[in-house]
């Protein structure tokens, strides 16, 4: 008679009999392996723990998506398997978006934020879009592959505080100062604050460009609006 009892290799792994950091590496190869709902029992398992939403985020998440982006970029991972990761990774994020998002805070500010024309990356930019929500921030996400005229039209309807543009190619980036030119033709810039980011962006980059600043990763993006909202505020009331 045929054995039809699964190997050790196919029986199914109970996530919640793993040991903290065994799990964490388990989401991480789960990240990796664009497995969705693993990701997402993962998460839910951690926080029941009673672990805080940004360290599942960092320790899990960002440094799973880490991983992943070492093999994209040395080729051993291609397109449609990181699009699998990015899947995932989306699955554990909007658990954890209202927790980040739940300080109950009044409205520091208002952000209009994007990524640029040509580029469709948006994992980053949404954890940023989430962490000035969490921050008390309202948020305009208008999502990827952005075009100057979306970013006038969201500036027109929502008349933001702060613009926020992401780039994660290099042929992407210099596009944001398509958009900070155009601001300065129109003769708003002065009206705005400019965040930009993306992993290949540096200072320098963001100074010769014309923004206000540039933002590393989500917390710098959030330090810094709070800082120029705030320094914006005393400005004007001096004024
Ligand atoms: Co793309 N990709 N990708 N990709 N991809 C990169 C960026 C790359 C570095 C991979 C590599 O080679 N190692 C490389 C770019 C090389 C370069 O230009 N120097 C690359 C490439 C080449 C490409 C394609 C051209 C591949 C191809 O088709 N041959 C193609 C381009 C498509 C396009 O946009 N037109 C492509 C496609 C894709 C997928 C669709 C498969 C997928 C995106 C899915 C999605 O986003 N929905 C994808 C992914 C996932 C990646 C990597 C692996 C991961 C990016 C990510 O989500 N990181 C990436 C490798 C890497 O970056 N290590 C790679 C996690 C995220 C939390 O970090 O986005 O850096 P990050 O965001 C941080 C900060 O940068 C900052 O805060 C965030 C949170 O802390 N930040 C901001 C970001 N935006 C901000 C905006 C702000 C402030 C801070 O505003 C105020």
């Amino acid at each position: 008679m045929e054995d039809n009892t699964p190997d050790q290799t196919e029986e199914e792994l109970d996530l919640s009999t793993l040991a903290d950091e065994e799990l964490v590496e388990q989401m991480h190869d789960d990240l990796y392996d664009g497995l969705k709902e693993e990701i997402e029992e993962g998460t839910n398992i951690l926080l029941g723990r009673g672990w805080e939403a940004g360290k599942v985020l960092d320790q899990a998440l960002v440094e799973g998506m880490r991983i992943v982006g070492i093999d994209f970029r040395d080729g051993i991972l291609f397109v449609p398997e990181v699009l699998m990761s990015a899947n995932a990774m989306k699955g554990g994020m909007a658990i954890l978006r209202p927790l980040l998002a739940e300080t109950g805070a009044q409205s520091i500010g208002k952000v209009v934020i994007g990524t640029v024309k040509g580029d469709i990356h948006d994992i980053g930019k949404n954890l940023v879009a989430m962490m000035l929500e969490g921050a008390g921030f309202e948020v305009i996400n208008i999502g990827i592959n952005n075009g100057v005229e979306n970013y006038l039209e969201a500036i027109e309807e929502h008349k933001p505080d702060i613009i926020g543009m992401s780039a994660l190619l290099t042929t992407t980036m210099p596009y944001m100062k398509v958009v900070i030119d155009t601001l300065i033709e129109q003769g708003m810039r002065k009206d705005f604050i400019v965040l930009v980011g993306g992993a290949p962006l540096n200072e320098e980059f963001a100074q010769a460009i014309g923004a206000d600043a540039y933002c590393r990763d989500a917390s710098v993006a959030v330090e810094t609006a709070q800082q120029l909202v705030l320094e914006r505020r005393g400005q004007a009331a001096l004024a």
